[in-house]
Order: structure tokens, then C-alpha cells, then sequence
């Protein structure tokens, strides 16, 4: 079954939503085979979205990304990178379709409540940044 890492982002976290998105997710049908919570440090934000560091926005999205707690999942489901892309909408919440989890509750193309993978092999590597094998539960 394919695996995707989603990232439930600092502003989803202060403004108590974590709770209404894992609700989301859910009964979009993704199992969760594992969740933690972290506070990244700027180096670690910095490396995990190392392929936007010649982006105008990067600083920016480091400070954002280490300014508060991050709870990472590992989900799974049939297509889950796409599908789980599907329920998150688009990266600007103004451009995302109705019902998705950014047009619902982000307030910015920054702030923009929740990360997911963009391929299965970045899904892979992203699971890798956050979680050894052990982490992952396998039947649950
Ligand atoms: P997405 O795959 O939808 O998360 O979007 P990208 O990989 O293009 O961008 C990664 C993150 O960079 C976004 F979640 C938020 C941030 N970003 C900005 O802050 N400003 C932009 O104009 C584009 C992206």
C-alpha cells in the first residue's frame, strides 16, 4: 500500500486544529501508521525543504516552520501521495478547491496548515527525515 508524510504545520497546531484535520484525514480514508510531534530547529527545517533554498520565500518558511510545534504522520492508502494532494487542496488556499483542508482552515500560501509528499519517492525520503522503520506500525 503506498505511504505519503504529511506535516500537520505550526499554525494548524497553535490554532488547535490538529484535532479537525486528523478528523479529515481519517474519513478520507488514510490509515495512520505513525505520528509524532516535533519542534524543528531551523537547520533541520532548512534541510527538509532544502529543494526550495534558492526560492525568494525560503527564509521565510524556515523561520515559519521552526517557529512552533509540527506533528508529522505517515499515511496510508491506494495512490496516497495523489490522493492525499487531492484532500489538501492547493498550496494558496484561495486557489484551493472547496472542501479541501487548505481551503478550509489556511490563511496564507505560508501558512498553510499541512505539508504532503509530491511523489512516492520524495514520500519515501520524507518518511526516512522523520521516522526509522520501527516507528512505522505496520497493523494497526
Ligand atoms: P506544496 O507542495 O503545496 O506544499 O507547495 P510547494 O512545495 O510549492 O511549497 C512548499 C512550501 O513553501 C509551501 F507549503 C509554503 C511555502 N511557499 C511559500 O511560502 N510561498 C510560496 O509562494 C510558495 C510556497
Amino acid at each position: 500500500m503506498e505511504r505519503t508524510l504529511a506535516i500537520l504545520k505550526p499554525d494548524c497546531v497553535r490554532q488547535n486544529l490538529a484535532g479537525k484535520v486528523i478528523d479529515k484525514i481519517l474519513a478520507g480514508g488514510f490509515r495512520i501508521v505513525a505520528l509524532k510531534m516535533v519542534k524543528l530547529t531551523t537547520d533541520t527545517a532548512g534541510a527538509f525543504y532544502a529543494v526550495h533554498k534558492e526560492r525568494p520565500f525560503f527564509n521565510d518558511l524556515v523561520k515559519f516552520m521552526s517557529s512552533g510545534t509540527c506533528i508529522p504522520l505517515v499515511l496510508e492508502k491506494q495512490n496516497a501521495v495523489t490522493a492525499f494532494r487531492e484532500l489538501i487542496g492547493a498550496t494558496d488556499p484561495a486557489q484551493a478547491v472547496a472542501g479541501t483542508i487548505r481551503r478550509e482552515f489556511a490563511s496564507s500560501k505560508q501558512e498553510n496548515i499541512v505539508h504532503g509528499s509530491d511523489s512516492p519517492e520524495n514520500a519515501n525520503l520524507e518518511i526516512s527525515f522523520f521516522f526509522s522503520n520501527k516507528e512505522l506500525v505496520e497493523n494497526n
